[in-house]
């Protein structure tokens, strides 16, 4: 690591501080005499070509400098190479943000105002990167977002998976199955011109969030699944992530619940810059979008559970399970609120 410090020109003797939110890549907290950092080692089982995020943070960058001068972007630090991804030979790909002063993340979304100012600036985003075609962008991760393609893993776990797993989750399994109308819904998506391909996030959770001492959001952080999207998945997240006061490591059913005035928070702060952007069509699929992202992220937990946990960080054996069950209450959480939330005119 002292030779990774080096090599960005920052002080082999800076405190390094784990930040543990996130679940593919590894992160610190850099302090040292020459300024605060944030460092990452990046995934690379996950992201199998760094490089390509890379690619993608540069194009955006220069567009939003060269249309948006005022939008804050926290770009990578050049290392001493003069790249900002750094390839070590044992221990991979590492990178350096500079430490934005004066902020900080939050696990679990305290207020609807919160909720609010996070959905509009990933709707800021999306809307200020209008006039960049998407297209542009590099696939970092191959069907991330296909929930197809998510569920054709979990039945493929259904059959290679851990066979003791699986006999004590039929349960489960067969709530998840019984749901799988959620991808037909998607696949007729995926068919209709009416759903536009944006530059879209794909990770909107708040803790990619940056927020100052008066709780207002300075910007967003973590573009590495940056590609082109549809509006769903930025929206799902945020409802997957601010509508409940427990995040999905929460172990006590009980604490999950939905609360409706953060629901729509999102849809003011999204509303605020991407009203005019969506279709008729995607306004219909807003409560969709938090079906979709939810019943994914159990699919998701619950498949790595059933393969052995070679996918998330775990922190103790069964906590993807633990996690599969929380997205899954929460899923029926929603649902319960289908009708009263259908009744916003969008
Ligand atoms: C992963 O590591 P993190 O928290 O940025 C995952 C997201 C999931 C999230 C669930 C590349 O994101 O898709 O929603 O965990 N990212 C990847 O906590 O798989
Ligand atoms: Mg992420």
């Amino acid at each position: 690591m002292e030779a990774v410090l080096q090599k960005f020109g920052i002080p082999s003797d800076a405190l390094m501080i784990p930040i543990t939110s996130g679940i593919i890549n590894k992160t610190w907290k850099v302090t040292s005499t020459k300024g605060n950092f944030i460092l990452q080692q990046i995934n690379d089982h996950v992201f199998i070509n760094p490089e390509l995020i890379h690619g993608n943070i540069a194009a955006i960058a220069a567009y939003l400098k060269k249309n948006y001068s005022n939008y804050l972007f926290p770009s990578p630090v050049l290392n001493v190479e003069g790249t900002q991804l750094l390839k070590e030979k044992d221990s991979g790909y590492f990178r350096v943000f500079p430490f934005i002063e004066g902020t900080h993340t939050i696990d679990v979304v305290e207020n609807p105002k919160q909720a609010f100012e996070a959905a509009e600036q990933f709707g800021r985003f999306t809307a200020y990167l209008g006039g960049f075609d998407c297209t542009k962008l590099k696939i970092t991760i191959p069907d991330f977002h296909n929930l197809s393609y998510r569920y054709q893993q979990f039945q493929e776990a259904l059959s290679a998976g851990n066979q003791q797993r699986i006999q004590n989750e039929k349960n489960l399994i067969g709530k998840l199955e019984r749901l799988n109308f959620l991808v037909k819904q998607y696949d007729a998506i995926t068919q209709n011109p009416s759903f536009k391909k944006r530059v879209t996030h794909h990770d909107t959770k708040i803790s990619n969030v940056l927020f100052n001492e008066q709780d207002n959001a300075v910007c967003i952080i973590d573009l590495d699944t940056v590609m082109p999207g549809y509006f769903i998945s930025d929206v799902g997240d945020m409802m997957r992530t601010y509508l409940c006061s427990v995040s999905e490591n929460e172990e006590d059913i009980s604490k999950i619940q939905v609360r409706p005035a953060y629901y729509y928070a999102i849809v003011e702060g999204y509303y605020k810059e991407m009203e005019n952007e969506l279709t008729a069509e995607e306004k219909k699929h807003f409560f969709f979008a938090g079906q979709f992202m939810i019943y994914m992220q159990a699919l998701r937990f619950l498949t790595d559970y059933l393969n052995n946990d070679i996918y998330y960080q775990i922190q103790y054996p069964t906590h993807n399970l633990v996690r599969a069950i929380n997205q899954v209450v929460l899923l029926e959480c929603l649902m319960e609120y289908e009708t009263e939330f259908k009744k916003m005119k969008l």
